[in-house]
């Protein structure tokens, strides 16, 4: 078992940078990665000073997806043993872990520093923003070994780039480049590996200083709006706008802007 703890946590400002850390196998998910994954998502979503989140990876890789050499999943029978049942790992780990990311109550910025592949590319693309570095790919692995997109993927992907090309992705599990992500339309922003940390950290910061609390819930609204009719959307809307509308941030954000001084924003 890894000494180093799978997950590093810095606190930078208000930015809380997750690093996945297990970069001799890319940083693949084990159960005990998953569990402190978590945690350390909750923690952050506990801690009032974290006002936006950033997630990366350590060496060359973000993150293969599951270690397929987990004792918890290696489908390596002996005789006579019987298959592991997938559905314990979903149900315990990576459902868990997805609706946790999906809820957090700050943005959640994804800094792509290179393969993510699987469960992995499917948690990078579950983050708000993803950012990656011009060497990055993205690897939608499962077909190629039997299975569906998990973590997310059957949601994400047509809702980010289409049917057509969600099943493209998914169908051939083909490499693709950080490049054609970010002209799919499934990645926020490509750019040199050389400029990604500081490019990431950045616009980490930058949200931080904004209406967090705002941000968190437009992602719930989009998530929630796909799934409406137009008038139902329209009236979760005001649902939503009404509860901000007594907010701190947005009596501060309108008295700001009426006053010409820059808002300080607080709600979370
Ligand atoms: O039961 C279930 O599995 C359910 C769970 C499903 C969720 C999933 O995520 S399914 C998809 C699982 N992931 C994959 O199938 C990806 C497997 N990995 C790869 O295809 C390749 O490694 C990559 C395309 C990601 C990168 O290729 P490359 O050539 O840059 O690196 P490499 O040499 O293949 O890998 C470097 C090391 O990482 C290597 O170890 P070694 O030989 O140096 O000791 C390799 O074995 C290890 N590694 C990479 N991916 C995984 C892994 N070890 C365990 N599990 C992995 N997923």
């Amino acid at each position: 078992m890894q000494t180093e703890p799978t997950i590093l946590a810095h606190q930078d400002g208000a930015v809380r940078t997750l690093t996945l850390n297990r970069p001799g196998a890319l940083n693949a998910f084990t159960a005990e990665m998953l569990v402190q994954l978590r945690a350390a998502l909750n923690a952050a979503a506990e801690d009032a000073e974290v006002r936006c989140v950033l997630i990366t990876g350590s060496g060359r890789g973000f993150c293969a997806g599951q270690d397929l050499s987990d004792p918890l999943v290696n489908p390596q029978l002996q005789p006579g043993e019987a298959p592991k049942d997938i559905a314990h790992l979903l149900d315990g780990y990576y459902i868990p872990l997805a609706l946790r990311l999906r809820s957090m109550p700050v943005p959640v910025v994804a800094a792509v520093n290179g393969v993510a592949a699987g469960a992995g590319a499917n948690f990078a693309l579950g983050c708000d923003l993803v950012l990656a570095g011009q060497s990055a790919s993205f690897i939608q692995a499962f077909s190629k070994i039997g299975l569906i997109p998990d973590c997310g993927g059957t949601w994400l992907l047509p809702r980010l780039v289409g049917r057509a090309r969600a099943l493209q992705l998914a169908l051939l599990g083909d490499k693709l480049s950080a490049t054609e992500a970010q002209a799919m339309g499934l990645i926020y922003r490509c750019v040199p590996d050389e400029e990604l940390a500081a490019s990431a950290q950045a616009l980490a910061q930058r949200l931080s200083t904004l209406p967090v609390k705002a941000m968190a819930e437009t992602r719930r609204a989009f998530d929630q709006a796909g799934l409406m009719e137009f008038e139902q959307a329209l009236k979760m809307e005001a649902v939503m706008q009404s509860r901000l509308g007594f907010a701190h941030d947005y009596q501060e954000g309108a008295a700001a802007f009426l006053q010409k001084r820059a808002p300080q924003f607080t709600d979370r």
